[in-house]
């Protein structure tokens, strides 16, 4: 095969594969890089079409959204449910596991732009006020957003 139809070969398949959607593999964990409570991991940068997987790795967890981009349905998995959600909307998800919120276990999901950072900084000292472990862990999840 000539070395030009290789490097062509080679680039249409990184073409295809940068455009097709993906899907995030997000891990609950009960103990992780960053510690105890933890999803892994806690921040994407996900675009419009791509897909989330909430999987329990470990058992105990399950996720729900606190804010939501607009448009993007509110979602709730059962406890050591795997969950999938599509992501059809631009804009930022913050979300966090019912049990260990307490703990720090919250999780943000931006997908394209963050167009809805003013809700997101709105609604976000009312989830913070619940976090009695870890604040500056979430805290430092919000300064990702940009
Ligand atoms: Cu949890």
């Amino acid at each position: 095969m000539p070395f030009k139809f290789v490097l062509m070969t080679l680039w249409a398949l990184t073409v295809s594969l940068n455009t097709q959607a993906k899907d995030w593999q997000i891990k609950m964990l009960s103990y992780g890089e960053k510690g105890p409570m933890v999803f892994e991991p806690d921040f994407i940068q996900a675009q419009v079409g791509d897909t989330v997987t909430f999987v329990p790795t470990q058992s105990g967890h399950h996720v729900k959204s606190y804010v939501t981009a607009d448009g993007q349905d509110a979602w709730s998995s059962k406890l050591n449910e795997t969950y999938q959600i599509s992501l059809d909307h631009e804009g930022i998800n913050l979300y966090y596991c019912p049990p260990h919120l307490m703990m720090g276990m919250v999780g943000v999901i931006q997908v394209g732009n963050p167009i809805n950072k003013a809700a997101v900084d709105a609604k976000y000292p009312s989830l913070r006020a619940k976090v009695a472990l870890h604040p500056e862990r979430v805290d430092a999840l919000l300064k990702n957003l940009e």
